[in-house]
């Protein structure tokens, strides 16, 4: 009985690392459960979130991104301006050396446009990054419902600079 109950949950880890096995490494760069937020079959528009790790002594930039999915790929900062909410197109993404950026809605965030196909709860679609450093990175964007809070929101902070 013992032996039944290791193996099952040695399965049910294995499905749970399998789940959370999400994450991608370029050289000193690690992009962290890229996602995107559910959004209805007619939008046009949809947007991806990520954490970039960089355990470079070199600081790095996302310069573009593109993806199969959309006409165009921008990359995006939230600003307040007039008390309102606004995006913006920003040219670079800084991810700093031994820091970490993290996409986040409200904040930066890989922007789709004129989508030619909208991608379903669950399913995934392939991102195209481009970092200055680093050069391209492929990742897999997973779609999550609306209210998905990323792990990394709760407590986001690499202190390699306390000293
Ligand atoms: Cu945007």
């Amino acid at each position: 009985m013992k032996t039944i109950k290791n193996i099952l949950l040695g399965s049910l880890f294995a499905l749970t690392a399998t789940a959370n096995a999400h994450d991608y490494k370029a050289g000193d760069l690690h992009i962290d459960h890229p996602w995107s937020k559910q959004v209805p079959p007619t939008s046009q528009v949809a947007a991806a979130f990520f954490n970039i790790m960089n355990h470079s002594n070199t600081g790095d930039e996302l310069i573009s991104a593109s993806s199969p999915i959309a006409g165009k790929t921008e990359l995006h900062a939230h600003i307040h301006e007039d008390g309102m909410m606004k995006m913006r197109e920003v040219e670079k993404i800084d991810v700093p050396a031994h820091g970490s950026q993290m996409l986040k809605p409200g904040g930066y965030h890989v922007m789709f446009f004129n989508l030619k196909e909208v991608p379903e709860l669950g399913e995934s679609f392939p991102l195209t990054l481009n970092f200055k450093q680093a050069g391209e990175v492929k990742v897999e964007v997973k779609v999550e419902e609306a209210t998905y809070v990323p792990e990394g929101m709760k407590e986001q902070k690499m202190d390699h600079d306390q000293h």
